[in-house]
């Protein structure tokens, strides 16, 4: 980044020590992970420079053969990678690709049937104040107060209450595996469509490890830097009938010309994720989760579902004396980078939450394992028993930097920032 350092320290300075911060912490927010250095060479590159409205071989634009060659490569790709009949890589996020199939499927005002905000699901699932909760009728389902996992029964009660034209499954804090099949019996029951936002799930879908919503649901929406591990981006993938609404949806529907260069980078992570290596690193994944979870609950943390089928467990901290913003604040000074979340049937508000949500798909790119994982709970533990104890703190970030260094992340790029 010579020409960057020279041109704009500031920003220079900024992202080496953006690389340092990853390097250096132990990051188990859930919806993170650390994409490879050919993914970040795609996304770096001078197709940045280029406008592509349209689809492949229909630009409104000349010039486009190469980025046209790029899109097809990741469209094929994304295909084979999740066995689907069609699909748009345009969507610059995951919200953009949940709007895209909104204003397909259904008319402003339409019922739309989705998981909560506050047990699991996610803004552009029908909060009041996203495009969703706005423009659409959503009415919310739960949890079960009992397992603190879904309630197939209750979602076909409100789906036979309200008829919704959609039902929406999938979201951004829940550990368990969703039955899609249940879903999808639920919408042929009312004659709704199925929408599945596999985001989280994603990398554990394409290698297998959760079961596919691909062949059940006419829609499937997926971010691409979670599990997948790719660049931050969006996807769509849909029944073959469908297709056409879908691509319109997206362009000219609410999106511009597409990030040429995301999607040559999200070719790169389609191609990546067909690897054997991959299937291997998403086992890995849910090893980790496993073992953590064990490890605190074993030191009195309760698990909210009583553990995890994914990459991702909430702790409850009810009873710790500790909210979870102090909790992720803590954690924060000591270099373990979490996040607060609600947990099911929360009484503080979202802004304090009861919970934590812990993700392994970070660390276990570090190629951290079952060890690591048992060392970050104590860890964990020592600062949350002793949140104000400035030695445990200091003694806590140093054993942070010992593990950290152990398992190096981004060596060249930093080697070469500093350089430079
Ligand atoms: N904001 C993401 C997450 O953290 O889960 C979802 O898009």
């Amino acid at each position: 980044m010579k020409y960057l350092k020279k041109t704009d320290p500031q920003i220079y300075k900024a992202i080496l020590n953006e690389t340092k911060r990853q390097n250096d912490k132990l990051e188990l927010i859930a919806s993170e992970n650390f994409t490879s250095r050919e993914i970040l060479e795609a996304i770096s590159s001078v197709m940045t420079n280029k406008y592509a409205e349209g689809y492949p071989g229909k630009r409104w634009y000349g010039g486009c053969e190469f980025v046209d060659e790029a899109e097809r490569l990741c469209i094929e790709r994304a295909k084979k990678l999740f066995r689907a009949e069609h699909a748009n890589v345009q969507p610059h996020s995951g919200s953009q690709a949940n709007m895209a199939v909104f204003f397909a499927a259904l008319n402003i005002g339409d019922t739309v049937l989705a998981m909560d905000l506050r047990s699991g699901g996610h803004l552009s699932h029908g909060y009041r104040l996203n495009f969703s909760g706005k423009y659409f009728h959503v009415v919310p389902y739960g949890l079960s107060r009992k397992t603190e996992m879904l309630d197939y029964d209750e979602i076909l009660a409100l789906a036979k209450e309200y008829k919704p034209k959609m039902i929406l499954a999938g979201g951004s804090a829940y550990p368990r595996t969703i039955d899609f099949k249940k879903f999808r019996r639920i919408c042929d029951e009312v004659g709704a469509y199925l929408l599945v936002d596999m985001a989280h799930i994603a990398g554990l879908v394409a290698t297998g490890l959760h079961p596919s919503p691909v062949p059940l649901a006419e829609f499937v929406t997926t971010t691409t830097h979670k599990t997948l591990r790719g660049p931050r981006s969006g996807v769509i993938l849909c029944k073959r009938k469908f297709a056409k609404r879908i691509d319109t949806a997206v362009f000219p529907g609410i999106q511009g010309g597409p990030f040429m260069h995301t999607i040559a980078a999200k070719a790169v992570c389609f191609k990546m994720a067909l690897e054997a290596s991959f299937k291997r690193y998403q086992k890995q994944v849910l090893v980790n989760a496993k073992e953590l979870a064990i490890a605190l609950s074993e030191k009195g943390y309760r698990i909210v579902s009583q553990g995890t089928d994914t990459h991702l467990l909430l702790v409850d901290l009810t009873g710790k004396n500790l909210t979870g913003k102090d909790a992720a604040s803590v954690l924060d000074r000591a270099n373990i980078t979490v996040n607060k979340n609600l947990i099911p049937f929360d009484k503080k508000s979202a802004f304090l939450t009861s919970g934590l949500r812990l993700g392994t798909p970070a660390l276990t790119t570090r190629g951290m394992k079952e060890t690591e994982m048992r060392k970050i709970a104590t860890l964990i533990d020592d600062i949350l028993k002793k949140p104000r104890d400035q030695k445990t703190l200091a003694s806590v970030k140093e054993s942070v930097k010992r593990l950290a260094g152990k398992f190096p992340l981004y060596k060249d790029i930093l080697k070469e920032l500093k350089r430079v």
